[in-house]
């Protein structure tokens, strides 16, 4: 079985029907992206095959996953369970694929973002926004970004992302605000 293989048998166990049919249309946009913004397509389709291969663990696999493979999270990273699919993830799919240090990376700031993006991130980030099973308000405005500019399309993205996260009280991970704030440096350089 090759690497593609294997990884959507595992996802297709791994999640519910609602969130294979959300990494297969990821795995579509980035493929889209990467044709668009010059990555390597294939690198970008198995990124967003695998993105979300833990989102479906429960807080006491997480846990243990995380106990295990002795990763410490901050205290940000310990009140927010939504990070911790992309901070596993990447940990697993270099534990069992053996990815690229680009698609391992991808993964785990997928989530949150962060300073200086390589461009597979940027792209399954808005992937990951822009994807065929998503319909928010907004959706539409985040689709015509994203065919003017990754980083066009991000700062709406993390806008929207910051902006939900302080409505409700919930924790900013820093690094949300380092790319938020480095996209609109750059966004107004221009
Ligand atoms: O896994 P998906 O649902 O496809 O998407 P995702 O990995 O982008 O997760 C989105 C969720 O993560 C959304 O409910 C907001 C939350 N999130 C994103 N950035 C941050 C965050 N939560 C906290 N607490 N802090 C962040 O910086
Ligand atoms: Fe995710
Ligand atoms: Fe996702």
């Amino acid at each position: 079985m090759n690497k593609n293989d294997a990884l959507l048998k595992d996802i297709r166990e791994r999640l519910s029907d609602f969130r294979y049919i959300h990494s297969l249309a990821v795995a579509e946009s980035a493929g889209y992206l990467a044709d668009k913004y010059g990555c390597d397509k294939e690198t970008a389709i198995t990124a967003g095959l695998a993105h979300d291969v833990l989102k479906e663990l429960s807080r006491e696999e997480y846990s243990s996953f995380f106990e295990n493979e002795n990763i410490v999270l901050t205290d940000v990273e310990k009140t927010a369970p939504k990070l911790w699919h992309a901070i596993a993830g990447a940990y697993y799919l270099k534990k069992e694929y053996g990815f690229s240090d680009e698609i391992i990376t991808a993964v785990r700031y997928h989530t949150t973002g962060r300073a200086n993006m390589g461009l597979l991130e940027k792209i399954l980030f808005i992937a990951d926004f822009i994807s065929s099973d998503r319909n928010y308000n907004g959706v539409e405005d985040m689709r015509k970004r994203a065919e003017v500019s990754l980083e066009y399309a991000m700062e709406e993205g993390l806008r929207f992302t910051i902006e939900d996260l302080a409505r409700e009280c919930r924790p900013i991970h820093p690094d949300t605000i380092a790319c938020y704030n480095e996209i609109i440096v750059h966004l107004s350089q221009k």
